[in-house]
């Protein structure tokens, strides 16, 4: 590890002020710490061990410092609500850096910024910036502890709320200083809040800075995060660990002679046919495009005998067994998942999970004490909106919101909640192993365009499809919503290293299985989102995508039927299973149909997203692309 300020730098005295615990045996990591504290200049250091105390303490003290509320016992037992600054309530993704050697490594899609240069501005920002403050030292697992895909990470931070959160998002505690040992790897990573207090000056109820850096050293694997103390930006396990920084490591064990992995924005879930045989899919969208929803998916009526189980929601580790197939792991530990939307019709699954032991950010508060967010049930007559002021449904319509009632809960407030606590969870979900995945889904949000559901013919031409998919921004990126960008794998913000060698990655892994003679997962292309002319979606969602679903497995099995066309294969109207839901034939034509100049278009998109990403670009991507456009001319 590259170590800007190495012990023998650090101001006298600040070693012994560590208070290291006698447990933590690792010197690289005490003198790691030592270092940071040098430049941060905390009041005090506290190194987390996770347990239920512990927790409870950091709780008790936010709620006296106003950062979190406790929730009504009766309703919410052990739960918290927590009301951010609101210029800090999304990820920041054009503060987002890549600072590898050279601006090639980071590919056009990421920001870039020397790495000597970002650890001088860093250093600035850095030096006294938790001055007033506690060092949290927080020791998390991606991944069961000691699973040989697990991977671990150590994240100094000087927010309690990060603390708890990371508590229930990832395998966090003293037990990880017993996988680490004297000498074990991890990821180090620095956060801050980035607001210092002058002595004897109160605290706000959420510190954060208007300045933002969410960076990230691919060449020594590190995380530094300022000025934010919102989700993926702060629990820093998640994005910057588990997407940017693993999808290099996965990378870098191909390039160095192994046969490599994959860091995915991908959900994983386990089907079961009513003959019993179970499948394990895992599917990758956009934030915010119902990940969680699909995750736990209920089968509809008419789908009696199905079961769907969570392992899932947001993240998967793919790695190559030595049966030649792959397995998934989800290296998280908890669900942080949109709450506007959820309720007991989209997600009761979810909705269950949420009755106790809950982090609510950024929802609103009901006079007796409980959490509402759109869409939950029927808006009660008052509220606190998620900025503490009073609502009523007269209020929100008399100041609307881009044309809608102004809303109670932000629409990208979350929950934060533990995996082992969803009704649907898979028994299997935190096997060391994982589970063999036998079908990749890519979904974007497109009102028009992209059909319901596509098969690829091949894994390149899967990996084209991944690669040029498109989806229209949500609340969850900050930033104007509702705007189709170029989102290749739903990985556009995650990828941690160049786009087009991420392609390349995913090419040569399915090749080097496949000549070993593994049969690769069949992937999938769906769109849920496509509206009628009134701006409705025509496609319900939800359980009924448990019909598309089952239309793969069908394919898997080679017992389903479809029609081939330019990019792949889609169902017929007689090919989906309509048991249970009235759905005319005519609207399946409007969500299925391929409208040549739309696509020609489409092709124009993909042709400037290979521009944008030329250097590097596998050459297999371009032949792909020139077969599909003879088709569509055909
Ligand atoms: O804020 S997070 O990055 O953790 C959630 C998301 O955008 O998917
Ligand atoms: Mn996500």
């Amino acid at each position: 590890m590259n170590h800007p300020y190495p012990a023998s730098e650090i101001e006298a005295g600040a070693a012994k002020r560590l208070n290291v615990p006698d447990y933590v045996k690792h010197q690289g990591l005490i003198d790691w710490v030592a270092s940071i504290a040098a430049l941060t200049k905390p009041d005090r250091v506290v190194w987390a061990d996770g347990s239920q105390e512990e927790n409870d303490r950091l709780c008790a003290e936010m709620v006296a410092a106003g950062t979190l509320r406790k929730l009504n016992p009766d309703k919410r037992p052990g739960s918290y609500l927590a009301w951010s600054d609101p210029g800090d309530v999304a990820r920041v993704e054009d503060r987002t850096f890549i600072c590898s050697r050279t601006r090639e490594e980071a590919g056009p899609t990421n920001n870039w910024t020397d790495p000597d240069e970002m650890r001088g501005t860093l250093n600035g920002l850095f030096d006294g910036c938790m001055r007033g403050r506690t060092m949290y030292v927080v020791p998390f697992s991606m991944g069961p502890l000691g699973s040989h895909i697990a991977h671990v990470g150590v994240e100094l931070s000087d927010s309690p709320y990060v603390v708890v959160n990371m508590r229930i998002m990832t395998r966090m505690g003293r037990a990880v200083y017993d996988v680490l040992g004297e000498s074990g790897h991890f990821v180090p990573c620095v956060h801050s809040v980035g607001k210092p207090l002058a002595p004897g000056e109160k605290d706000v109820a959420w510190p954060c800075n208007s300045t933002k850096y969410i960076v990230h050293y691919p060449e020594t694997r590190e995380i530094w995060s300022y000025g934010s103390g919102y989700g993926g930006n702060a629990l820093l396990g998640k994005k910057c660990f588990a997407l940017r920084i693993a999808s290099n490591m996965g990378r870098q064990d191909a390039l160095s002679g192994g046969i490599g992995w994959l860091a995915e924005h991908m959900l994983i879930l386990a089907v079961t046919s009513p003959e019993g045989r179970k499948y394990h899919v895992a599917a990758a969208f956009p934030s915010a495009c119902g990940k969680t929803n699909f995750a736990m998916l209920i089968p509809p009526k008419g789908f009696e005998g199905w079961t769907v189980r969570t392992i899932g929601d947001d993240i998967a580790w793919i790695k190559p067994h030595s049966d030649g197939r792959l397995y998934a792991i989800n290296p998280e530990a908890g669900f942080f998942g949109v709450a506007p939307g959820t309720s007991a019709k989209t997600n009761p699954n979810c909705l269950a999970s949420l009755d106790r032991n809950v982090i609510y950010t950024n929802v609103a508060l009901t006079d007796d004490g409980d959490v509402w967010w759109e869409g939950l049930s029927e808006p009660p007559a008052h509220l606190l909106d998620w900025q503490g002021k009073d609502w009523t449904p007269e209020l929100a319509r008399a100041n609307p919101v881009n044309g809608k009632p102004k809303p109670a809960a932000h629409p990208n407030a979350r929950f934060t909640v533990a995996a082992a606590q969803c009704p649907s969870i898979d028994p299997n979900w935190d096997s060391v192993d994982g589970v063999p995945i036998d079908a990749f889904i890519f979904g974007g949000r497109r009102s028009t365009t992209v059909p319901l559901v596509t098969e690829a013919r091949s894994w390149e031409e899967g990996v084209y499809m991944a690669a040029t998919m498109g989806s229209e921004t949500t609340a969850a990126q900050a930033g104007a919503t509702g705007v189709v960008r170029r989102d290749p794998f739903a990985m556009l913000p995650f990828c941690g290293y160049n786009m087009a060698e991420y392609f390349g990655h995913w090419l040569d892994l399915g090749h080097r299985l496949q000549v070993g003679g593994a049969k690769l997962p069949g992937i999938f292309c769906v769109n849920w989102f496509r509206t009628d002319e009134n701006g409705k979606f025509v496609w319900p969602g939800f359980g009924d995508n448990m019909r598309v679903l089952a239309w793969m497995l069908g394919r898997l099995e080679g017992k389903a039927q479809g029609v081939e066309h330019v990019f792949g294969t889609s169902p017929r109207y007689e090919d989906l299973n309509w048991n249970g839901l009235d759905f005319p034939r005519a609207s399946f034509e409007r969500i299925t149909s391929i409208d040549k100049e739309a696509w020609s278009r489409e092709f124009q998109l993909h042709a400037e997203l290979f521009q944008q990403l030329s250097h590097g670009l596998p050459p297999a991507l371009s032949r792909v692309k020139a077969s599909f456009e003879k088709r569509l001319a055909a």
